[in-house]
């Protein structure tokens, strides 16, 4: 019998995810609505080394708070249904934010591989990202991906075998704030696991912690079905505030900001900003003077330079070659009064020779420089 899998893919909207669910599940796909929501519901089939893979596209979403159905669709799948895998897409031209996601995902304690993708997009910006160094913060697997080509599909694919087979151990990083929000953190989690212990069957006890500190209403809402619930909730209140006597700022901003400084030194120092490439002389001239605005008057300037030189030019040639034509035509017209009457000779010097003259000094030198 072949192994069933659960794969879900998380991430940011438009990083991906639905281009690397098309390369994994291709026409294998059936696509509704989630349970009671408007949101979609994407989820297809693959089959690979033995194992029967289905894979969820969950929504795009850019943090795990509950400001929108998608992102309580996200979390609840991922803690109440519980992936065996989950693939966090991260753009990889736009690192950090794509973190602060990646973070909250790893509070939700759930197994997880990153799909760094988007590379081709990211070297086009001069970005490159050091993956094992992203790894190593991260303490799980990052896999290079072009979605669009398929590029890193594959290796993908391994990488999820070979996490759920043992053979790569992962080692999630977990998410440390400041002392005075750690402090009530697991003041609220030891509370969280004595009084309420079922539900930490389902949300991971610090993350429930991490959440009421945000003042998270759809998890306040559901410790309020239990009965030790309201007792947790006052609890909770009372070390938000406290957190935001310290802080001079809400609760949820302190925690917001604490986890932003931590994706951004993660990102930081995993990315690493290539000079974008030399561009040369021409292709400088070409973006010039091919500009949609600049273009028009750089071609009136230029048409305007090439008249100038030609009528400047032109003049100066016309008077040097006149003087020059005109001294050669009185040595014509003395070589011709020797063999032919002056009359005959005066025509042929004044009709032809100045004819030509004229046409040679008005016409000629204007066409050379041209
Ligand atoms: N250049 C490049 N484009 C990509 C890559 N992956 C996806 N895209 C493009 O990025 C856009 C967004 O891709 P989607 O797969 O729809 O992104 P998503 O994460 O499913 O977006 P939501 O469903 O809105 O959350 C599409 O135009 C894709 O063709 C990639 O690796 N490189
Ligand atoms: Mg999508």
């Amino acid at each position: 019998m072949t192994k069933q899998l659960r794969i879900a893919l998380a991430g940011n909207a438009n990083v991906g995810k639905s281009a690397i669910f098309n390369q994994l599940t291709g026409l294998n796909q059936v696509v509704g609505n989630w349970p009671g929501k408007t949101v979609e519901r994407a989820e297809g089939t693959l089959h690979y080394k033995g194992f029967t893979i289905h894979i969820i596209d969950l929504p795009g979403t850019y943090s795990l708070s509950a400001f929108s159905l998608e992102e309580i669709v996200t979390r609840d799948y991922i803690a109440i249904e519980k992936p065996d895998l989950i693939i966090n897409v991260v753009d990889a031209s736009a690192l950090e934010r794509n973190l602060y996601l990646t973070l909250q995902l790893l509070e939700l304690e759930a197994p997880m591989i990153v799909a760094l993708n988007q590379i081709d997009l990211a070297a086009k910006k001069g970005v490159k990202i050091n993956t094992e160094k992203l790894s190593d913060a991260l303490g799980i697997p990052v896999v290079p991906t072009v979605a669009i080509t398929g590029s890193g599909i594959n290796e993908l694919l391994s990488k999820v075998i070979a996490v759920i087979n043992g053979e790569e151990k992962i080692n999630p990083l977990k998410v440390h704030y400041g002392s005075e929000v750690e402090e009530r953190i697991s003041k609220l989690q030891n509370l969280i696991e004595e009084k309420i212990p079922q539900i930490c069957q389902v949300y991971p006890s610090r993350w429930i912690a991490i959440k009421l500190l945000e003042r998270d209403e759809d998890v306040t809402g559901k410790l309020k079905n239990y009965k030790q619930g309201k007792k947790v909730i006052k609890e909770a209140e009372k070390l938000a505030t406290e957190l935001e006597e310290i802080h001079g700022e809400a609760s949820p901003v302190v925690i917001a900001s604490e986890r932003y400084a931590i994706a951004s030194k993660i990102a930081k120092e995993a990315t690493i900003i290539e000079t974008p490439p030399k561009i040369s002389i021409e292709q400088k001239l070409d973006a010039i003077t091919t500009h949609n605005i600049l273009g028009y008057p750089i071609l009136v300037v230029i048409i305007l330079s090439i008249f100038t030189l030609i009528f400047i030019g032109g003049a100066s040639l016309s008077e040097i070659l006149d003087s020059f034509l005109r001294t050669l035509s009185t040595y014509i017209e003395t070589l011709l009064l020797n063999y032919m009457p002056s009359g005959i000779a005066e025509l042929i010097n004044n009709g032809l020779i100045g004819g030509l003259i004229a046409g040679i000094t008005i016409a000629l030198p204007y066409v050379v420089p041209f």
